[in-house]
């Protein structure tokens, strides 16, 4: 039996790497076939059309159909696995609360249509930004479905902490473990180092070895540039990051299904953990159990790290009260 995924704004720059990486067996294994369904608006519908075009010319041995609809109610039918991709971006001279205006209306709509037609098990991953209050706001409109079926990516910022650690030290990216993302999907995000872990020692302990004010670079340097590597690749590459998008995706869903050994990031509906609201999505210290997320509790933190991810949840609360107002959430 084929698992559905439906991909909104499958006709943009990361639908179109996330649909063949899906057709070939990369979300849900290399025996799992597979349905897609692809959503987009009437001005995407010819870019979604012509990627289903290049499914069908791969011969994906996985790939059983594929369906492309500008109707939620059409492409949510029966998913098991929505990847909330499109959103609408900031056009010049847009300010906070049009954007925000702009996506409630978005993804409110698609949380109840999800409500309404996907499967009852059904895990939603938004990756459109503002990622984590657009998932509120679906969460909010999805009338019968439990908050924690959905959860915003915050994996890409882990992916390139991990990465940067990694590049710094001169150590292969496989070796860092335990780096999470807390907060927003934002410049105010706090990825934190103080639990990492390199060739199974403390990434402090091997950092103090190497510079000689670790606070410093921490502030001055790293989680700036993990912060702001979006805008690095864009101004590197021309274009925003999408392959990296894509994977990152890839990896959250996976690890959301299948479990993870280790802890990841993830942005999900608080339950209080670490004084953060109850109700926002929050990006924490996560590990996958039986097809849910937990959050790590009782990590210590610094009071320097409290006063980064307070920042961060004050830019949630912030965004939450502006969407309450426009009447989401
Ligand atoms: P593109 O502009 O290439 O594609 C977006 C697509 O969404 C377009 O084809 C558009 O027609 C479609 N769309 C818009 N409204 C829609 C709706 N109501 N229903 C269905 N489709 C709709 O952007 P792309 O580079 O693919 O980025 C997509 C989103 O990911 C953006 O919001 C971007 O900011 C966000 N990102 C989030 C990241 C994260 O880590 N959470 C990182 C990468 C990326 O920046």
């Amino acid at each position: 039996m084929a698992t559905t995924v439906t991909i909104t704004g499958a006709g943009g720059q990361i639908g179109y790497a996330l649909l063949f990486r899906i057709a070939a067996g990369d979300l849900l294994g290399n025996d799992k076939p597979v349905r897609l369904r692809l959503l987009e608006i009437p001005e995407g519908m010819k870019a979604a059309e012509g990627a289903a075009m290049e499914l069908q010319d791969c011969a994906f041995p996985l790939l059983e159909h594929v369906e492309v609809s500008d109707d939620p109610a059409v492409a949510f039918d029966g998913c098991e696995h929505a990847l909330l991709v499109g959103a609408r971006p900031r056009g010049p001279g847009m300010e906070r609360a049009d954007l925000l205006a702009a996506n409630g209306g978005i993804f409110a709509p698609q949380g109840r249509a999800i409500a309404g037609h996907a499967a009852s098990g059904v895990r939603i991953t938004v990756v459109g930004n503002p990622a984590n209050t657009n998932a509120l706001i679906a969460a909010a409109a999805a009338d019968g479905l439990p908050a924690e079926r959905f959860s915003a990516l915050t994996r890409l910022d882990e992916n390139r902490a991990r990465g940067l650690l990694a590049d710094a030290l001169h150590v292969p990216v496989g070796s860092v473990h335990r780096l999470p993302i807390w907060g927003n999907h934002s410049a105010t995000q706090y990825p934190d180092i103080s639990h990492a872990t390199v060739g199974g020692r403390r990434a402090l302990d091997i950092l103090r070895e190497r510079f000689d004010d670790v606070r410093h670079w921490l502030d001055q340097t790293f989680i700036p540039r993990v912060a702001q590597r979006g805008a690095e690749i864009i101004s590197v590459r021309g274009s925003s990051s999408v392959a990296s998008a894509a994977s990152a995706t890839l990896d959250h869903v996976r690890d959301w299904t299948t479990g993870t050994r280790d802890w990841t990031s993830a942005a999900v509906v608080s339950r209080g953990e670490y004084g953060v609201p109850e109700g926002l999505v929050c990006s924490f210290p996560v590990r996958a159990v039986d097809g849910r997320w937990e959050v790590i509790e009782g990590l210590e933190l610094s009071s320097w790290a409290r006063a980064r991810i307070d920042a961060s949840v004050a830019e949630l609360v912030a965004e939450r009260e502006a969407v309450r107002s426009l009447g989401f959430a």
